[in-house]
């Protein structure tokens, strides 16, 4: 059985091969045209970026290495007893470009395990941090701090060659993706079950299996496979993402992956990202109680278009890429469908009849690009139902997943040799003037 390290010494130098040959063969071909519109906003739709693991496609969504996500259910080992992909088939697939055997997939588990354990320092640190302080802040600062232990850093400061820089950014992504789930749920345990004992790393668990034991959910089953499909999917979603595409940015200045995984977390803090899934529980609950025992589809149609008169979004809801139903939002309700207690649940009904009708009213609304949901107007439900009730945890479990993508790219990136980031910025001034020439 090959570790994972083993068969990215056997890839990075094709991969090295084919951009050579792109930036001799091809190094001149025009790939579109960049406008106004993409300078003004937001860079939606500007090709720009080169990232290895994943390809979102509108209408289809995002496929991983040319895998769709129903695919990966297919191929990817799952753990023992269980169905769902497991962060470690997903890791091993973004990272790799291959399916991992089953006898893989475990020997990352047990790599990951018996590295799981965090720093005293670490401890001591989110021991001091006020239980009131958000638990993405914390968990960004825990990420940053960890840079302590980062063996790229110290590589670099005694000073290594740039085609070595791959295997010591390669080691600190797997200690830090061993290390996630302890510093996540220690964040939980001190902000909602405070002086409650953590159970240690169990080095016969997965990733997510120790995770949820962590947090206290070890005998759930279902919260445990509900969180290994969940952190799988939401892995990675190609790299204009605003958390991508910050720790891409702070990674290509040769920061170590943690700082700059760190800096992908604040970016996944904000609301028209990852707090999405906080923000849609909270305002479905909202809408439950304004709706009481009366919740038909038009009682809904009547909430959504308060909402919209309002001037706020509808979370959960549109996409900067997507256009048609987020094919990570149909895996998950297909999870709630073959589970009849989750199928009676009060709130995960709303959130179905939810989508039964916002479409259309984001239709007749008529601003958003795409009216159909992402995969945050159905992940905090499922959640909330297995009794993980405190929503302003849940972008940490987000932040926990996408861990996998960022850092396969960061990865990636110096195995690849990628350049710092620098794109050319103009004033308005500037843009007439060009416009005029
Ligand atoms: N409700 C109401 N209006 C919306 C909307 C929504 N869900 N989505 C987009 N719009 C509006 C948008 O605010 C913009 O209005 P203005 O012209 O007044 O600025 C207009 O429609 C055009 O926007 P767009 O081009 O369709 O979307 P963007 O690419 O600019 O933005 C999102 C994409 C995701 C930020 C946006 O759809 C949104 O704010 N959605 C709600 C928040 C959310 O669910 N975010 C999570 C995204 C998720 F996939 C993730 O990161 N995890």
């Amino acid at each position: 059985t090959k570790t994972v390290r083993e068969v990215l010494e056997e890839v990075v130098p094709k991969k090295q091969l084919q951009l050579k040959q792109l930036k001799t063969e091809h190094s001149q071909a025009v790939l579109g045209e960049v406008k106004v519109e993409h300078v003004v906003g937001g860079m939606r739709g500007l090709k720009s970026m080169l990232w290895e693991a994943s390809v979102l496609d509108p209408l289809e969504g995002i496929r991983f290495h040319g895998l769709s996500i129903a695919d990966c259910q297919n191929v990817l080992p799952a753990a023992p007893g269980g169905k769902e992909i497991i962060a470690e088939s997903m890791l091993w697939l973004l990272l790799t470009g291959k399916i991992p055997t089953e006898a893989e997939t475990r020997q990352l588990s047990r790599q990951l395990a018996e590295k799981g354990e965090l720093p005293e320092y670490i401890e001591k640190l989110l021991d001091s941090l006020p239980p009131t302080l958000h638990p993405m802040t914390q968990l960004g600062m825990g990420v940053a701090a960890l840079n302590h232990e980062s063996k790229f850093q110290a590589a670099y400061e005694r000073g290594i060659k740039k085609n070595e820089y791959w295997q010591y950014a390669l080691e600190d992504s797997l200690d830090l993706l061993a290390r996630l789930p302890a510093l996540a749920a220690r964040i939980y345990r001190n902000v909602y079950n405070p002086g409650q004992p953590l159970p240690k790393v169990n080095k016969d668990l997965d990733l997510v299996g120790n995770y949820a034991n962590m947090l206290g959910f070890g005998d759930n089953h279902d919260l445990t496979e509900y969180l290994r499909l969940y952190i799988a999917i939401h892995g990675d979603h190609e790299g204009g993402n605003a958390s991508a595409h910050t720790s891409h940015l702070v990674g290509s200045t040769l920061a170590d992956p943690y700082l700059s995984y760190a800096a992908g977390l604040y970016a996944l803090a904000g609301p028209l990202h990852g707090l999405a899934n906080q923000e849609v529980l909270r305002w479905q609950m909202q809408m439950q109680k304004e709706l009481g025992d009366n919740i038909t589809h038009d009682s809904i149609r009547e909430s959504l278009w308060k909402t919209l008169k309002s001037g706020q979004v509808v979370p959960g809801y549109g996409h900067g890429v997507l256009r048609n139903p987020d094919p990570r939002f149909m895996a998950l309700q297909q999870f709630c469908d073959t589970r009849p207690s989750l199928l009676q649940d009060p709130i995960v009904q709303l959130v179905k009849k939810t989508y039964e009708v916002a479409p259309a009213v984001l239709k007749e609304h008529g601003k958003t690009k795409n009216p159909y949901p992402n995969v945050d107007a159905a992940s905090g439900c499922v959640l909330y139902h297995y009794g993980l009730t405190q929503f302003k945890y849940y972008t940490v479990i987000f932040g926990v997943s996408r861990a996998l993508g960022c850092l396969t790219q960061y990865v990636w990136s110096r195995a690849l040799g990628l350049p710092i980031e620098r794109p050319k910025s103009l004033s308005m001034d500037a843009i007439e003037k060009l416009i005029k020439e």
